[in-house]
Order: structure tokens, then C-alpha cells, then sequence
């Protein structure tokens, strides 16, 4: 084996007597190992972190054909300069998290949803010629379930996540809440719109937080709350229509998704570890799981609530 000359670097070595050419990517420097995993990641899709570490061992190999990409990532890399290399390394979250994917199964008979009946209020019954039905239990078309909050319940101790500035908007429209179960930070603001020219009033039921009642009788009115903690779940109801409900999981990170149409549901950017993740039904209560995120494999997981 003859030391590279095309990395210019004597811990990085090519052989071209394999059947295909092998790269040895490996370094006992700090600034060898990572430029070798920035390889690995580009050239092989290879998890940055994990070929950190092992760019940092002995014999390492890397089988590639791909030996001319190299040259280039290594022209470009020395051009470039490893400060944005170790930029990115500390900065982004990204390349440490893993996403964990899944499904919300339901067996059974789906129950049959009642018509809600509006007729108390001629604003609302005009919005809907064909009578809408309550939205407690939603089975989807392929058999999974709607509206099924997913979230990360343990594992995330110590932690902290700046609450987003982004809103969170729960739209009163057609005399329903529109989105009717969803996930919010604790601090991050939630908008309050009343789409209706009708009174509407948001009454939070919330146990953690300052509970609020706050009449909306102006159609296009617009308030802004936040919950001060974290809460699974928080009630909204309208004291006006008495069908109207809603489910806020109020959560201090972002990690936490909603089942929707297909029951499907994704944690995304969840730093590596072991979690508990926890599914909320508002009929079916709560079920958890152990999963364990690697930033390689997404962790997969399903749901099952029974009818
Ligand atoms: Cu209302």
C-alpha cells in the first residue's frame, strides 16, 4: 500500500490493488478524522458522527469507486478551509438528530360519528348545508386514525428549547376549531382567529397555565395567548356552541407531531438517544413506546388503538 497522493495526507491512503479501489480514510488527527467523516457522509451517506469515530480508529476502510468525487471533495475542502467544516459541526443540530417515523393503527368497528346540529345558531347551520359530524373518533379511509398527538414524553431531561416565535394559529370557522387537536411550545404564541360573523368565545381549560374565557363576536378578531407549561392536553371549548372543542398539547420543545389523513405521523431533528414516546387519543387515552434514535436509521413505530 502506497501512502495517497491524491489527499496529500499520510494517514489517508488509496490502494488501487482491490478489485475495486478502497479508500482508507482514517486519522489520528482531530482535523484528519473529520475531514474523513465529511467524506464518508458526502461519498457514502454515512452518518457524520458515526464515522467520526471511527475515522479516529485503525484500519478503517471506506470501499469506493468513486474515487474521483474524493478528489474533488478534497480540492474543494482545502479551499474552503476546515473552519466551516467544524462551523457546521457545531452548529448544526441536525447532523446529530435522527427522525423517528410512524403510524397510528386503529382495529375495530369505527364508531359512527353523530351529526352536530347547529340549528341553535342560523349563522352557523347557513355555513353548512350538509350537516358536519362530531370529530371525537376520525378513522381514516386506510384504517388508521386521525388526530392522534404523538410527542416525546421522556428523554429530552436537562434540555432546554427557546420557545419558537412562529405562530400557532386555531381558526374558529364554520362554528368548529380548525385545527381541532394540535401542538404548541410553552411561551411560543397562539393565535386566535374568529373566521365566523358570528360570537364565538375561547374558553381555555387549561390546568398548568392561566386558564382564559375570551368572547370573539367580531368576525376577522384576532387575540394572542401562550401557556406558560407544559400540559397533555389542554381544553379548548366555546360556551356559545357547545360542540365546539378542541386539544392542545402544550410541550417545552418541538418534538411532537399529529396524525393526519393517512395516520401517519414524524418527529423530526430528535437528537440521538432513548425516548418514551407517548400517542394521545382524545377518546382512546394514551399509549407509550421505548424507542431508541440514531442519526443513521429513522426509528419506526406504530400505534394501535382499539374501537
Ligand atoms: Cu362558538
Amino acid at each position: 500500500m502506497k501512502k495517497n497522493k491524491i489527499l496529500g495526507h499520510p494517514r489517508m491512503q488509496r490502494s488501487s490493488t482491490a478489485a475495486k479501489p478502497h479508500v482508507f480514510l482514517r486519522s489520528r488527527s482531530m482535523r484528519g478524522a473529520l475531514r474523513c467523516a465529511l467524506y464518508a457522509r458526502a461519498l457514502f451517506g454515512m452518518s457524520f458522527v458515526a464515522h467520526l469515530r471511527k475515522c479516529s480508529g485503525r484500519n478503517l476502510r471506506f470501499l469506493s469507486e468513486n474515487v474521483s468525487g474524493i478528489q474533488m471533495l478534497d480540492s474543494r475542502l482545502k479551499r474552503a478551509g476546515m473552519t466551516f467544516f467544524l462551523s457546521l459541526l457545531i452548529f448544526s443540530q441536525t447532523i446529530f438528530a435522527g427522525t423517528v417515523t410512524g403510524k397510528a393503527n386503529f382495529s375495530g368497528t369505527a364508531p359512527q360519528m353523530e351529526k352536530i346540529s347547529m340549528a341553535a345558531d342560523p349563522v352557523c347551520s347557513s355555513l353548512h348545508p350538509e350537516p358536519v359530524s362530531e370529530e371525537t373518533v376520525l378513522v381514516n379511509n386506510n384504517g388508521t386514525l386521525k388526530n392522534v398527538f404523538v410527542y416525546v414524553k421522556e428523554g429530552l431531561e436537562g434540555k432546554t428549547f427557546p420557545a419558537p416565535t412562529t405562530l400557532v394559529t386555531i381558526n374558529q370557522s364554520g362554528c368548529q376549531y380548525h385545527p381541532h387537536v394540535f401542538g404548541i411550545q410553552v411561551g411560543q404564541p397562539l393565535e386566535l382567529i374568529n373566521s365566523d360573523s358570528t360570537l364565538h368565545n375561547v374558553h381555555s381549560l387549561a390546568e398548568q397555565s392561566k386558564s382564559f374565557n375570551l368572547g370573539m363576536p367580531l368576525q376577522g378578531m384576532k387575540l394572542t395567548k401562550k401557556f406558560e407549561n407544559p400540559e397533555i392536553m389542554v381544553k379548548f371549548k366555546c360556551d356559545v356552541h357547545p360542540w365546539m372543542n378542541a386539544y392542545i398539547g402544550v410541550l417545552t420543545h418541538p418534538y411532537y407531531n399529529v396524525s393526519g389523513d393517512e395516520g401517519t405521523f414524524e418527529i423530526k431533528d430528535l437528537p440521538a438517544g432513548d425516548y418514551v414516546i407517548e400517542a394521545w387519543h382524545e377518546k382512546y387515552g394514551t399509549q407509550t413506546q421505548n424507542i431508541t434514535v440514531t442519526e443513521d436509521t429513522p426509528a419506526q413505530i406504530e400505534f394501535t388503538f382499539a374501537g
